[in-house]
């Protein structure tokens, strides 16, 4: 039972249990989706394998986007588990720590194309093999930032990689529309996360949105996954290359 009911969904990008990709794995479970979940490395395994026991999850192995063979070996994984996929959270983004800090003019090629194939292109990877799996239709989800939108101090060539992420959600949306598959982004408010934790300033950040946003606070992973819910159920069935801000209303005043 629940808005998620029959649902079955591969989340990609937890890293422990302040990961946004962790505050949609539980609005979904909670709405009774069965879930796979993917791990980047054997470290990060210590902290998905029992966050996925705590949703009776399944973990379908190891992805480094960066490694093709990894990804198909998820995919055939959940191809195993399941014959289909209804749904895809991608919640993945690097970029070396010492270019989140400064100017973006001084960014490297080196890292650009680092920054852009890891928080960019994964999706339109993991989206081509997703899509083999939804015989049915689906949802497709990514995570974004307003930094795309607007310049935001020190988020540098991760904002240029979010705003190529935005217009690809856009062409997969139609290219997959066809099919019944729905492609959509959610533009979070700021969030101490690991990956968070590498932008400079960013308790500053944090403080400047509490300030500002039209509801004088930042936003939590849960609310972040309780607004996943409307765009990978069918709640949002007639939604499709949509950006929506989960931030306090920061958008409207940013
Ligand atoms: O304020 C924030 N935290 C916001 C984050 C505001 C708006 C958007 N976002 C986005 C991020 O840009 C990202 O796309 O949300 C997504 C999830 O980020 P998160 O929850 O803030 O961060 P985190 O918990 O660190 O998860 C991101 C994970 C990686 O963690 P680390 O910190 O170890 O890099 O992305 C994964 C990894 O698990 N990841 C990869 N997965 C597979 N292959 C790779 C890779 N090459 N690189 C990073």
């Amino acid at each position: 039972r629940g808005l998620m009911a029959g649902k079955r969904g591969l989340i990609m990008g937890i890293a422990n249990n302040r990961s946004i990709a962790w505050g949609i794995a539980k609005a979904c479970a909670s709405e009774g989706a069965s879930l796979a979940l993917t791990y980047q490395g054997e470290a990060l395994k210590k902290r998905v394998d029992p966050l996925s026991q705590e949703l009776g999850a399944t973990v379908v192995g190891h992805c480094d986007v960066t490694d093709e063979a990894s990804l198909d070996a998820v995919f055939e994984e959940c191809r195993k588990l399941w014959g289909g996929l209804d749904f895809l959270v991608h919640a993945i983004a690097f970029s070396d720590k010492e270019q989140l800090d400064g100017r973006y003019v001084d960014t490297t090629a080196d890292n650009f194309n680092k920054t852009m194939f890891i928080s960019c292109y994964s999706f339109t990877s993991i989206a081509q093999r997703a899509e083999k799996l939804m015989g049915d239709g689906g949802s497709m989800l990514t995570l974004t930032y307003y930094g795309a939108e607007k310049v935001m101090p020190h988020y540098n060539v991760m904002g240029v990689a979010k705003a190529a992420l935005e217009a690809s959600v856009r062409y997969l949306a139609v290219d997959l529309g066809a099919r019944n598959i729905r492609v959509n982004a959610l533009s979070a408010g700021p969030i101490k996360t690991l990956a968070a934790s590498g932008i400079g300033d960013f308790r500053y950040i944090l403080k400047w949105n509490e300030y500002n946003a039209p509801l004088k606070r930042t936003v939590t992973i849960d609310e972040v996954g309780q607004s996943a819910l409307y765009l990978l159920s069918d709640m949002g069935r007639a939604v499709t290359g949509e950006v929506h801000h989960v931030d306090s209303g920061y958008h409207v005043v940013g």
